[in-house]
């Protein structure tokens, strides 16, 4: 198996480092420089019709895409610890704080940096005034997170999972667009430290 992907602050392919890392599995990197376009080129083209990172290549040629579809599939392989729930609940509880970080924060967060970020001026027209409410809704986002995480230690059963990876790398996205975490949610802070002491957070 093999990992086409990018470096920080690509916060997608982090989510599938981190998981590796969290898990102990190792295997190749391919680097797919974004800034030359590489993603976008005919050959990776082949591999990931979308031109996105991460993909994973099986070592028979099969191509996986989607961050949380490739770490699904890296459980089935590696069911221990279990990052994606341990019985029917908690797999259910994973998902749908996946769900929501990716839908409720990552989405908006993907509109700021597509709208009115200097480094993605070069991609197309910026819809200037959808990315400004993009950023209001992406920081009502982060207060909901906040008060969600009034209480406890981690967003899905009480223990790390594959959904605080899609949100730690979430966050630090924001942070790197310029939508950092409002000083005053003290909860979400103490969770984003919490995550981040872990060692596989450096990934
Ligand atoms: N939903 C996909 C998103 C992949 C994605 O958007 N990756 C970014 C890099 S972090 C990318 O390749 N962007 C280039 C593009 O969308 O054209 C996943 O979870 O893997």
């Amino acid at each position: 198996m093999k990992l086409y992907n990018e470096h920080n602050p690509a916060p997608n392919p982090r989510r599938v480092r981190i998981y590796l890392a969290e898990k102990g599995i190792s295997f190749p990197f391919v680097h797919v420089p974004m800034r030359e376009k590489a993603h976008k080129s005919t050959e990776f083209l082949t591999k990931n019709s979308l031109g996105q990172v991460p993909v994973l290549e099986l070592d028979d040629g099969r191509m996986l895409s989607e961050s949380i579809a490739i770490c699904r599939y890296l459980e089935e392989l590696h069911p221990q610890p279990p990052l994606f729930g341990a019985d029917p609940w908690q797999r259910a509880q994973v998902e749908m704080w996946s769900r929501r970080i990716e839908f409720g924060l990552m989405s908006r967060l993907g509109a700021v940096w597509i709208n009115t970020h200097k480094y993605t001026a070069h991609l197309g027209t910026q819809f200037k005034d959808f990315g400004e409410a993009s950023r209001l809704r992406a920081v009502k986002a982060l207060q909901w997170l906040n008060d969600e995480l009034q209480g406890r230690e981690y967003l899905a059963n009480e223990r790390y999972s594959m959904a605080d990876i899609v949100a730690l790398t979430t966050v630090d996205f924001g942070t790197f667009i310029g939508v950092e975490m409002p000083a005053e949610l003290t909860h979400l802070h103490a969770w984003h430290a919490r995550v981040s002491s872990r060692p596989s957070a450096a990934a």
